[in-house]
C-alpha cells in the first residue's frame, strides 16, 4: 500500500507549529470523514489523501507562458478516504459527504480513461486524476496495467469556482489515491507532472501553478515556482514584520467555472500569449524549439533565444524582461490582430494557423490582442521580480517595503483588469474598498473574471477592512445572505502544508 514518502500527522497538516493543536473544526471533520467511510463501507478507510487549494500572492497569468511565481497552500483542501480491493481491479465506487448535492457513482477502468468534457459530472475531476495516474503507472508497468480497485469517500472544502483552486485541490488528491492505493512511490516532481496533464484532461490548458502549490508547499512558507528551463520550487520564509501584517482573502461570490468559460477567456488567454510569442519570433527572424508550454512555445522561450542572439543572457533578470518589453512595443503595433493578420506574419494559411493553435481546445475570438497580453505578462514577471528581492532585502519588513509590496499587488491589478482583461466590476469594488479602509494592496488571485481578492494589510486593520467589506459589498450584493455564508466570504489566510497521504487512525 502507500509508499509515498510524504505522509503527515494531522497536526503536521493542520496545527501551527505552536502547541495551540489543530482548530477544533478540522479535527471533527476529519473524524466525521473516517466515521462516515465506516458507516458507508463497513470499514475503516486504509489512508487518507489530502491536497489543499492555494492562494496566489502575486505572478497572475504568467505561469503557462512559463515565468515565475508565488502562490502558497491555503487551510482548506480536499480529503479523499481510501480503502484498496483486492481482487476488484479496475473498480471504483465514488462518494462524497455532501451525497445530496454529489450522488455516488460507479465505475470500471480498464482502457483509457476519457474524461467527458461535454458532460460536466462531480467525478470528473476524480476521474481527471486517475487518467494522469494511470498514464504514468502504464509506462512503469506496462500497456495493459489496469488499477487497483477503490471505494473512496471525498470531501471538499476548498470553495468551488471561488478562486482558491478546488481543482487542482481535487485532480492532486486524486491522482495522489490512486498513487498510493497502488503502492507506487511516486516523487512530488512526478505528481505534479502527472497533474498537469490530468487537468488538461478536463479541457483547460492548464499553467502548473495551482498543482505545484497544492502539492509542494510548506506550512509557514510561500512557495517561489520557477517554470524555465525546468520547474523549481524554492520554499521562502514569511518574514517577520514591523508593523505586523497579514493576509486576507474575500470571495467575490462571482463564480467562473473554468470548464465552461474557458474558449472565451482562459484558453483564449493561452493561444493569445502563445501567438505572441511565435509572431514576435517570426519579426525577429528567430526560430523557436517547442517548451513545455501547453501549446509549446512561451514568451519566457522567446526572450531566451533573443537575448542569447543578442549576448545578453548574463545580464540580470529585471534588465532582461526590460528589453523584451521594448521589443513588444516596437514590434506588435497593432491593438488587435485577426487570424488574417496573424497567419500573414507567420506566413501561414488561416487553415492552418487554426490547425496548430486553436484546434486541440477551441477559442471563441475575431481579434486577438497579442500587444496587451505580452505585455501584461512580462510586466507581471517584472513586478514578480521586484517582490520578490523586497522580500529577500532582510529578515524584517517595515512600513515601506510593505507598502511597496502593496503597491505591486495593486498595479497587478490594474494590469489584470485593463491589460489583460481577466477581472470583473465586483473584483474591482473589493480591491477599492478593501485599499480604502486601510489594506497596503489588493488584487485578484487566480484566474480571475471572478472568484477571490487576495488583500496585505496591517494586522491592527483587519477589523476594519473586514467591516468594511460587509457593509459596503457583502451586504449591498447580497442582502440576504447568510451568517454562516458571510463566514466563508473572508478568511485570513496563513501559509498551509501541501499534499502528504494522512493514514487513518
Ligand atoms: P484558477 O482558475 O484560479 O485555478 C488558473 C490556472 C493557473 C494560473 C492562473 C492564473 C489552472 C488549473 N489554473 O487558476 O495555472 O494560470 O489561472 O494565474 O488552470
Ligand atoms: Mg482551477
Amino acid at each position: 500500500m502507500a509508499e509515498v514518502p510524504w505522509v503527515d500527522s494531522l497536526e503536521e497538516v493542520y496545527g501551527d507549529g505552536t502547541t495551540s493543536g489543530i482548530p477544533t473544526e478540522y479535527e471533527q471533520r476529519f473524524q466525521n470523514l473516517i466515521k462516515s467511510f465506516q458507516q458507508q463501507f463497513g470499514k475503516r478507510p486504509d489512508f487518507v489523501s489530502r491536497s489543499p487549494g492555494r492562494v496566489n500572492i502575486i505572478g497572475e497569468h504568467v505561469d503557462y507562458s512559463l515565468y515565475n511565481v508565488l502562490p502558497t497552500a491555503v487551510i482548506n483542501d480536499v480529503l479523499i478516504a481510501t480503502q484498496v480491493l483486492e481482487g476488484e481491479d479496475g473498480h471504483m465506487t465514488i462518494a462524497n459527504v455532501n451525497s445530496s448535492k454529489y450522488p455516488t457513482e460507479d465505475t470500471t477502468i480498464s482502457g483509457k480513461v476519457v474524461v467527458d468534457k461535454e458532460n460536466h459530472r462531480w467525478s470528473n475531476y476524480f476521474l481527471a486524476g486517475v487518467s494522469g495516474s494511470l498514464e504514468s503507472l502504464r509506462r512503469k508497468h506496462g500497456e495493459n496495467f489496469v488499477p487497483k480497485g477503490m471505494k473512496v469517500l471525498i470531501d471538499g472544502n476548498v470553495p468551488a469556482g471561488g478562486g482558491l483552486s478546488s481543482s487542482a485541490a481535487f485532480v492532486c488528491a486524486s491522482a495522489l489515491a490512486i498513487m498510493a492505493a497502488n503502492g507506487h512511490n511516486v516523487s512530488k516532481q512526478d505528481l505534479l507532472d502527472e497533474c498537469i496533464v490530468s487537468e488538461r484532461s478536463v479541457g483547460v490548458y492548464s499553467g502548473g501553478m495551482d498543482q505545484a502549490a497544492s502539492i509542494f508547499s510548506q506550512r509557514g512558507y510561500l512557495l517561489y515556482c520557477r517554470f524555465w528551463p525546468e520547474f523549481a520550487a524554492e520554499h521562502v520564509p514569511v518574514p517577520k514584520s514591523n508593523p505586523e501584517f497579514a493576509i486576507l482573502v474575500a470571495q467575490s461570490f462571482v463564480t467562473s467555472d473554468k470548464a465552461v468559460t474557458a474558449p472565451k477567456h482562459y484558453n483564449l488567454r493561452v493561444v493569445e500569449v502563445t501567438l505572441a510569442s511565435v509572431a514576435l519570433a517570426k519579426l525577429f527572424d528567430l526560430t523557436l524549439n517547442p517548451d513545455k508550454s501547453s501549446l509549446g512555445f512561451s514568451l519566457r522561450n522567446f526572450q531566451e533565444e533573443i537575448l542569447k542572439r543578442e549576448g545578453k543572457l548574463q545580464q540580470p533578470q529585471e534588465e532582461q524582461v526590460d528589453a523584451v518589453i521594448e521589443m513588444i512595443r516596437s514590434k506588435l503595433d497593432k491593438d488587435a490582430y485577426t487570424r488574417e493578420d496573424i497567419a500573414s506574419i507567420l506566413e501561414i494559411s488561416v487553415e492552418n494557423l487554426e490547425k496548430e493553435y486553436m484546434s486541440k481546445f477551441p477559442v471563441q475570438a475575431d481579434a486577438f490582442k497579442l500587444r496587451q497580453r505580452a505585455l501584461h505578462v512580462l510586466e507581471e514577471a517584472r513586478r514578480v521580480l521586484s517582490f520578490r528581492e523586497t522580500l529577500s532585502q532582510s529578515d524584517s519588513l517595515d512600513q515601506d517595503k510593505l507598502l511597496r509590496l502593496g503597491e505591486l499587488m495593486n498595479t497587478t491589478q490594474e494590469s489584470c483588469a485593463n491589460v489583460y482583461e481577466c477581472s470583473c466590476p465586483e473584483i474591482d469594488d473589493i480591491c477599492s474598498i478593501t485599499r480604502k479602509a486601510g489594506a497596503y494592496g489588493s488584487r485578484l488571485t487566480g484566474a480571475g473574471w471572478g472568484g477571490c481578492v487576495v488583500v496585505l494589510l496591517p494586522t491592527d486593520k483587519v477589523e476594519a477592512v473586514v467591516e468594511a467589506l460587509k457593509k459596503e459589498y457583502y451586504s449591498k450584493q447580497f442582502p440576504d445572505m447568510s451568517q454562516e455564508k458571510l463566514k466563508e466570504a473572508i478568511v485570513i489566510s496563513k501559509p498551509g502544508q501541501g499534499s502528504s497521504v494522512i493514514h487513518g487512525k
